[in-house]
């Protein structure tokens, strides 16, 4: 295999996959335009990887929309509701749905930004071998000249990241099914051997996560069965994202010929421990798939010159496929030129692993001095990258002191006099809907079509609108709606110091949806207040508290780039340190309430228990710092997405916000239960209905879920809001959906007077 990356972005450095996709979804274009723009991706991909030197390029890592959908698709495993459409239309009504139709759920890929959508799978789920993308993407390669490595998800990490369909018997899950789908994988590697296929990438990332003892058996037993076939390409069996840990020996035992290994997340040291490695070929991912930052091209090939004499062979790779890093440093010419010095987007990761390839194989003194210039260069620049000693001062000092002082039960108390808010007080979560003015107004700003006064005005006129609309629809606690933020970490990168945002870095979050992280390069440090004039000019319209609105730092890390250069815990503390100062400012601007928003809390969640302590005792340490200054009389609120809480909830305890309010509309019961199990004593606001839908939810069903709430919750403690921010939604459905929440507040607030 020599050198080789595992994967590679498809959406095109325009962003064209992402335009033709909503062309055709929009019926501008036909499947034939789709096809064609698809196909051309393809062929740059490969042209471009086989023409950087790769000994061996990746193929089928194209993707209309999801790879875990591709590998429902291919072995037939669409659910009967999707039926009866063309095939295309078939796989984009399971990634879209379509009128009357849900689609598959839309979840997060590991601990990354990521997200596949997750098949459905019953005891009647027939697996076939229903298409041949990877086979004929291959023959298309092949028409090139280029002969590539399909990549497949691994029929495990298939499996395991998959889910019972409702319905299902009691008892079933998806991992019954492996034998059949076994039979399904048996045939597409004899359909890839009889197209010429060498070799073919099974990646079985759900393995670098804790598994049962059952889920390594049922390993050894796939591998050994697909190992066994007769006829068959060569198998390379990828871990990333962790260490493979008890799946390695698993593994080196079976047939496979290859095996992957992430050293950038994971380590080499299990390596020469495990002997049968000596037999294989060892793919080494030394060149960090998931960061842009260049390699340290001595230590990583210092690293693989370790491992020579323990395995068979050896091959450079990057540590995952590089999905999850822009396309292009070229086409960044804003950076400045010290900081690009130290960057590598994918095409320039490809670059490194080619270098460390030739270094590994033959080891001239040209690519060796290469090696050490690279090396300098990455030294030297981190070196150079200015500390802020006046940041790491105040963190050395503050902590572990910087913590609430007042428990809740005496916050509260004081909270209660200040606010005096009803029962169930009503809130949003922060974001309105993004109208295309307020679009406009941020563009022409940008352009310089207007200037710094005129988009002023026009985002205040914004703020005006929407706070009269909330004090018209009767909420409580009101937002200044949000708009002028783009994301809600780029917002916050843009006015720190030590970030950098780019022009062209965009990176596939799911579908034909993308976004650019910034670039967390060096000491964090706010210059001045991020968010105070439009928080205070949003207050001094109503004499209801309206919520200052914070991004929390553990979520500003986690859709970031950030350095590798120190532990995340401390730079996580930098970025609280400029929340805990913005904090305070609103505070002494008579600001009440400040929302600090953890959305990604449970992203970054490590795969691996043993790892959970540590990550969730620095995430909460910052969370903690970045609100811990707040006096006992202001209401912390905070707010988190996604419905699996079971591992963070913990966590959430742990923020110590007074109020958290959470993305749960689908299983708002469950969620009370959770939190009471753990004996959550705090405000809590369990979203009363979904706004991932069009759906306008009506006065009863909302009032008969809010006085259940009120049963189990005390309703001084129990807010009622919308589960997530309102920015991808319309106001044709927000207003009603809205007014019917207050009304439904109204109705159980009487019952409960009435009752008391
Ligand atoms: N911001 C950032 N990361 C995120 C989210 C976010 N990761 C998780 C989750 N939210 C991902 N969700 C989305 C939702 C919408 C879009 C992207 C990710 C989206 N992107 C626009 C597009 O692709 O057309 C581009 C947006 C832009 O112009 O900046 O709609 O909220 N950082
Ligand atoms: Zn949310």
């Amino acid at each position: 295999i020599g050198s080789t990356v595992l994967g590679y972005p498809r959406i095109g450095p325009e962003r064209e996959l992402k335009r033709a996709n909503e062309s055709y979804w929009a019926g501008r274009i036909g499947q034939d335009e789709l096809e064609a723009t698809a196909r051309k991706l393809r062929a740059r991909t490969w042209t471009e990887l086989a023409t950087a030197g790769l000994d061996s390029v990746p193929g089928n890592t194209f993707s209309y929309y999801d790879q875990m959908l591709d590998t429902a698709v291919l072995f037939g495993a669409v659910p009967r509701r999707f039926h009866g459409l063309s095939e295309l239309d078939t796989y984009f009504a399971m990634a879209r749905g379509r009128d009357g139709v849900r689609p598959l759920e839309l979840t997060k890929w590991f601990d990354t930004n990521y997200h596949y959508l997750v098949p459905e799978l019953a005891p009647d789920t027939t697996f076939i071998l229903a298409g041949d993308k990877p086979v004929s993407e291959y023959r298309e390669a092949t028409e090139l000249g280029i002969a590539t490595r399909p990549v497949l998800v691994g029929p495990l990490t298939f499996l395991l990241l998959a889910k019972s369909a409702a319905g299902a018997a009691a008892g079933f899950t998806p991992l019954d099914l492996l034998d059949p789908l076994l039979d399904a994988y048996a045939e597409l590697l004899a359909r890839l051997a009889d197209a010429g296929v060498a070799w073919v990438q099974l990646d079985e990332p759900a393995f670098v996560a804790d598994r049962s003892g059952a889920e390594l058996a049922a390993l050894g037993r796939a591998y050994d069965r697909l190992g066994a076939l007769s006829h068959r390409p060569g198998l390379l069996v990828a871990g990333y994202f962790g260490d493979f840990g008890e799946a390695l020996p698993v593994l080196a035992q079976s047939p496979v010929e290859a095996v992957a290994v992430d050293l950038v997340a994971g380590s080499a040291a299990a390596i020469p421990v495990v002997t049968a490695l000596r037999d294989k070929t060892v793919v080494a991912g030394v060149v960090d798939g998931r960061n842009v930052w260049r390699t340290d091209l001595k230590a990583a090939a210092s690293t693989c010159a370790s491992l020579l004499g323990s395995v068979g062979s050896l091959a450079v790779s990057t540590s995952c496929s590089l999905l999850h890093v822009p396309y292009d440093l070229d086409a960044e010419t804003k950076l400045p030129s010290a900081l690009r010095e130290r960057l590598a987007f994918a095409r320039q990761k490809v670059a490194e692993v080619v270098l460390l390839g030739q270094a590994l194989s033959a080891g001239s003194s040209a690519v060796t001095a290469r090696i050490t210039a690279a090396s300098e260069t990455v030294r030297a620049g981190r070196a150079a990258e200015p500390r802020n000693d006046h940041v790491r001062g105040r963190i050395a000092a503050l902590r572990p002191q910087h913590r609430r002082r007042v428990p809740y039960a005496a916050r509260a108390a004081a909270q209660r006099d200040r606010l005096a808010l009803p029962p169930l007080a009503t809130t949003t979560i922060g974001s309105f809907p993004q109208t295309t003015d307020v679009r406009r107004a941020r563009a022409d700003l940008r352009a310089g079509r207007i200037d710094e006064a005129t988009y002023t005005d026009r985002m205040r006129a914004e703020i005006r609108r929407i706070i009269a609309l909330q004090e018209d629809i009767g909420l409580d606690v009101l937002v200044h709606g949000e708009p002028e933020r783009n994301d809600m970490v780029q917002y916050f990168a843009e006015q720190l110091e030590g970030f950098a945002t780019t022009e062209h870095g965009w990176v596939q979050s799911y579908g034909s949806r993308c976004v650019r992280p910034p670039i967390l390069h060096g000491d964090v440090a706010r210059t001045e207040p991020m968010t105070l004039d439009w928080i205070t000019y949003a207050q001094s319209l109503t004499g209801k508290p309206v919520k200052g609105m914070l991004t929390g730092p553990v979520t500003i890390l986690a859709w970031s780039f950030v350095r590798d250069d120190q532990p995340l815990a401390l730079t996580a503390d930098q970025v609280a340190l400029a929340l805990r100062d913005e904090v305070r400012d609103l505070e002494a601007a008579g600001i009440r309430i400040v929302q600090v928003d953890e959305p990604a809390l449970r992203e970054l969640l490590p795969p691996r228990a043993e790892d959970r302590k540590s990550y969730v005792d620095w995430a909460t340490g910052a969370f903690r710092l970045a609100t811990g200054g707040a006096a006992a009389s202001t209401q912390l609120h905070t707010h988190l997405c996604y419905s699996e809480f079971g591992d963070v909830i913990e966590a959430i305890d742990g923020l110590d916000a007074d109020v958290t309010t959470i993305e749960a509309a689908r299983s708002h019961m469950e969620v009370l239960a959770d939190l009471r199990a753990i004996g959550f004593a705090r405000g809590v606001g369990p979203g009363v209905y979904d706004i991932h839908s069009p759906r306008v939810p009506d006065v009863a069903e909302l009032a008969e879920l809010l006085s259940a709430s009120a049963a189990a919750v005390a309703p001084d403690r129990l807010w009622a809001n919308p589960d997530c921010g309102l920015k991808t939604r319309g106001y044709p459905e927000i207003e009603p959906a809205l007014r019917n929440t207050v009304a439904a507040v109204r109705e159980v607030r009487a019952r409960l007077d009435y009752c008391a």
